[in-house]
């Protein structure tokens, strides 16, 4: 069976990162989404908010299933026999840090990376970008799924509050 990981804060899951899981999952027979725990890392919400959210979001998919980890990401894929990682590739910016790390994870483990470019409408898009956004007032619901986008307005009108 061919399985992956496809790691990611998803602090809140975009459309972004759905139009590669939804590829991935065309690619292989398995995915598993790994919500990561970073615990010095401030997020808008829990690991359990993003957590449903990505079930929510990606229950249409038979063969993707999600799941949260604290650790690295080595640990993940030596713990579950997984062989290979799924990273999104949005432009020249991330390739820097994503070739480290996909270098590192290969020498700690020899779990491979594999990088799917980001389709051009969602090259521009990440979360921190949807949040800055939508926390000054700019409309992001085309930029996310609907369960989402009314989460992400909510936690903010509770944090304007
Ligand atoms: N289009 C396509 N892909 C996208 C888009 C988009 N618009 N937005 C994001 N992505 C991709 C990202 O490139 C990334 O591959 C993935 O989707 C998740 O994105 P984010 O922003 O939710 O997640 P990150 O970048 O914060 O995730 C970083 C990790 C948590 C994966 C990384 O820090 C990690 O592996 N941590 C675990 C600890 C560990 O093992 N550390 C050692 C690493 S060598």
């Amino acid at each position: 069976m061919r399985r992956a990981v496809y790691p990611g804060s998803y602090d809140p899951v975009t459309n972004g990162h759905l139009d590669i899981i939804e590829r991935a999952a065309k690619v292989f027979d398995e995915v598993v989404i790994a919500v990561m725990i970073n615990k010095s890392k401030q997020t808008l919400f829990t690991v359990d908010e993003r957590t449903e959210m990505l079930s929510d979001v990606t229950s249409h998919l038979t063969n993707v299933r999600v799941d949260s980890w604290h650790g690295l990401l080595v640990q993940y894929c030596e713990k579950y026999g997984i062989k290979a990682i799924v990273k999104g590739m949005r432009a020249v910016s991330d390739f820097d840090y994503e070739l480290q790390m996909a270098q590192m994870n290969q020498q700690l483990s020899g779990v491979d990376t594999l990088f799917m470019p980001t389709s051009p409408a969602y090259s521009f898009l990440s979360s921190s970008l949807v949040k800055e956004v939508a926390k000054y007032g700019g409309d992001v619901a085309h930029l996310l799924p609907a369960q989402v986008n009314e989460h992400l307005i909510k936690r903010l009108n509770v944090q304007r509050a």
